[in-house]
């Protein structure tokens, strides 16, 4: 494909790699239209007055008045009453220098990002049951190799590509693919089995899937009482889940659950997959550790093509968890709430450790107290369009017009930008370098191939010159490879060692994989081989009582919604939106409905539906499939407008991780206007 950047012609080609094969989504190949796209920020933004149009100003104008702001709601406030909303799109440079600026420049514990939206809950499992969080703790082409596969709450087909290719191999090497869904989706096409799970009772379905295991025999009693610890607590209680008991909980046949049990229990290898289905819910942490559980008792984890991950968002949603732009997060996977991960920090940074703030609160707290007395009065937002991505956008985008002051940096003018005081132009992708980190934890360059369009800059430069203006008392380089050598002191002897990672070493050795302590270490491709991450090496195994969705469906709003992605879409759609090809293949916002349920209802194919929760209305155009369950309906949350899903999302939160509820609430529906 050809880009014409500002340096001249570029050509976009693939280049066989081993995580993709050279593959890239319609996306991928889509991506290089938005860096000339006529509706790119060109320039800052900014109003005067809250009633005042956007207008253009110079860097200096606009930089000047976010420093004046952010110190004028620190004198009166407190620095606490400056936040930071950051984003898993960032490369790792960013999301350091991110977390850096709030702790160090503004000193404020306000910091989160939409990482936690995304991956949260299964990072917060793995943690908890394994020790570390690496999305994958082996290489995307073990999957290739596995005899089983347990696949829970994923499109992969529609929201990973390329990764379709090892599974296909999988499949022609002999193995088996298992779909939870409550829907049949594109990636249940080539799978042995799908078992289509009402929404939000994936716990009840892993403890079936572990009673079975046990009343059949297909525990590995040798690996539990090497290699973890706990299970006897939850063998007592996995076997009050009968697999009739599980039928009627999760609406999978009985049959269905056996044949599943007895696949992965007489496999040789066996991995277990999460995605956002059972993850962005209210016992998110808890589903995710049920099937840890399986896998664990079935001594399927830290062997060879075996193990338990989770399949990423966000291009650098791994590393974009690592280092810093948590609230409760310091570079290399330290926590701010350690003396020893503090005092590490504070040495690298130059400031003195006392300086440095404890843990903030989580992105949807954050938000859901924009502009009140105790919470932030100002935000910065790098890398996300909340208005539309955050559950309860209704109330979240009235919070942020109660702020003092929104600042958002961006390419485009997205739904969220077009309500910020001052709005900053930043590079994309192809214009700056920088390293992200994927689901393997293979640490990735990204190179520049163009020169940004001339008034525009980069993230680095615009934290960089803020932190200026703010005096903060360290140095804040914007040339991603002095952040990055920076990083790497950082993260040095943390979970996520990047000391011994350079940008010659990725480019030459095809990515290196964290823990890397030194230069002369070969990375870490597999983890888990010899001990856990936990204290005493052992896994853990955590006692999960099933319990349910935060909102069930009832009398007046009959059925469950859940919410996803389509293939041609990507996120909030700021940059999907804005290419003709893509916004072809999915123009506009649409409910997938059984017939039957439209029957009832009378609504058609194409009909406007409007939906109707707790929190708010939408309306989109019903596509009838009986790929859904009958008492289910799906809304991708791309949209904007009347069709955006997040009016209708539940912001409960799980208890541990802080994720929302994206994939069940309660709803009611009916044929609506014209959408
Ligand atoms: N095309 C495209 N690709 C993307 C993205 C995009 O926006 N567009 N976004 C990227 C990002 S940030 C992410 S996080 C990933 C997400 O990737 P995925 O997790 O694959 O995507 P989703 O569509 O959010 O959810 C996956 C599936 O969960 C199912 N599901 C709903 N409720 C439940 C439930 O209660 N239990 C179970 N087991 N399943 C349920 C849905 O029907 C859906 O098919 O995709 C990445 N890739
Ligand atoms: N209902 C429902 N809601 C969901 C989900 C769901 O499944 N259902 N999924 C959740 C998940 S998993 C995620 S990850 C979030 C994603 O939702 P968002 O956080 O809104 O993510 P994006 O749409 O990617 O928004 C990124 C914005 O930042 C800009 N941007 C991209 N890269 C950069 C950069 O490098 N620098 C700067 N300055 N700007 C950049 C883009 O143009 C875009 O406007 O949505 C969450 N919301
Ligand atoms: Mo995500």
């Amino acid at each position: 494909m050809k880009l014409h950047g500002t340096d001249g012609d570029l050509t976009v080609a693939s280049r066989n790699f081993p995580t993709n094969l050279g593959g890239l989504c319609q996306k991928g190949w889509t991506a290089a239209e938005l860096l000339q796209s006529p509706d790119r920020l060109l320039t800052p933004l900014m109003r005067m007055s809250k009633e005042a149009e956007l207008r253009p100003v110079s860097w200096e104008q606009a930089l000047d008045r976010i420093a004046q702001e952010i110190q004028a709601v620190q004198q009166q406030f407190g620095p606490d009453a400056v936040g930071v909303f950051g984003g898993g799109g960032l490369t790792n440079e960013k999301a350091y220098l991110l977390g850096k600026f709030a702790r160090v420049a503004l000193r404020s514990s306000q910091i989160d990002y939409n990482g936690r939206f995304c991956m949260s809950s299964a990072a917060a499992a793995s943690i908890k049951a394994l020790g570390v969080d690496r999305g994958l703790p082996f290489p995307l082409t073990d999957i290739r190799k596995t005899d089983v596969i347990l696949l829970i709450g994923s499109n992969a087909a529609e929201t990973m590509p390329p990764i379709m290719q090892h599974f296909e191999a999988q499949a022609k090497n002999g193995g088996s693919l298992i779909v939870v869904d409550p829907r049949a989706t594109k990636t249940c096409e080539g799978a042995t089995l799908h078992l289509q799970i009402t929404p939000g009772t994936d716990a009840a379905l892993a403890n079936g899937l572990l009673h079975v295991a046990i009343k059949e025999g297909y525990i590995d009693s040798a690996f539990i009482a090497e290699r973890t610890s706990g299970f006897e607590k939850v063998r007592h209680l996995a076997l009050s889940y009968w697999p009739d008991r599980v039928e009627r909980i999760t609406g999978i046949p009985e049959k269905q659950l056996m044949q599943a049990a007895k696949l992965l229990g007489t496999a040789k290898t066996a991995m277990i997959l999460t995605a956002r289905g059972p993850e962005q819910q209210s016992n998110g942490v808890e589903n995710v550790l049920a099937f840890i559980n399986v896998a664990l008792a079935l001594g399927k984890v830290g062997k060879p093509y075996c193990g338990y991950g989770c399949l990423t968002g966000q291009g650098n949603g791994q590393g974009g968890r690592e280092h810093g732009q948590k609230a409760d997060q310091l570079p290399g996977y330290r926590k701010l709430d350690n003396p020893e991960h503090r005092a590490h920090i504070a040495k690298v940074w130059g400031v003195d450790e006392k300086d440095l703030p404890m843990p903030g609160c989580s992105a949807y707290e954050m938000l859901d107290r924009l502009g009140t007395n105790d919470g932030v009065r100002a935000l910065l937002v790098f890398g996300s369009n909340l208005t539309v991505s955050a559950p309860r956008a209704g109330h979240v985008q009235a919070r942020l017009d109660a702020l003092d002051f929104l600042v958002v940096t961006d390419f485009f003018l997205s739904e969220t930008a077009e309500r910020a005081d001052v709005v900053l132009p930043s590079a994309q992708w192809a214009e700056e370098e920088g390293t992200m980190t994927n689901l393997e934890g293979r640490v990735l360059y990204r190179g520049r191939a163009t020169d940004p369009p001339e008034s525009v800059r980069t993230d680095l430069e615009i934290i960089s010159s803020l932190a200026e203006r703010l005096g903060a008392k360290s140095r804040f380089s914007c040339v991603p490879r002095e952040v990055f050598t920076e990083l790497r002191a950082a993260t040095a002897g943390g979970v996520a060692d990047y000391a011994g990672i350079t940008y010659e070493r990725i480019k030459n050795e095809e990515g290196v994989f964290w823990p890397c302590p030194s230069e002369d270490h070969p990375g870490t491709p597999r983890m888990f081989q010899e001990r856990f991450g936990t204290p005493d090496g052992r896994a853990r195994f955590h006692r999960v009582e099933f319990r349910g969705a935060a909102e069930q469906p009832d009398q007046e709003y009959p059925l469950y919604l859940t919410t996803g992605r389509v293939m041609a879409q990507y996120q909030s759609g700021t940059q999907t939106r804005r290419v003709a090809k893509l916004l072809e293949m999915a123009p506009r916002a649409f409910v997938q409905i059984h017939p039957s349920m439209a029957r009832m209802y009378g609504i058609e194919e194409g009909d406007a539906v409007q939906l109707t929760t707790r929190r708010g209305k939408a309306t989109a155009a019903a596509q009838l499939t009986n790929t859904i369950r009958m008492d289910t309906v799906f809304m991708p949350f791309h949209f904007a407008g009347q069709g955006r899903a997040n009016l209708l999302t539940n912001p409960a939160l799980d208890p541990t991780s802080k994720m929302p509820e994206f994939k069940v609430c309660a709803v009611r529906i009916k044929k609506g206007m014209e959408c």
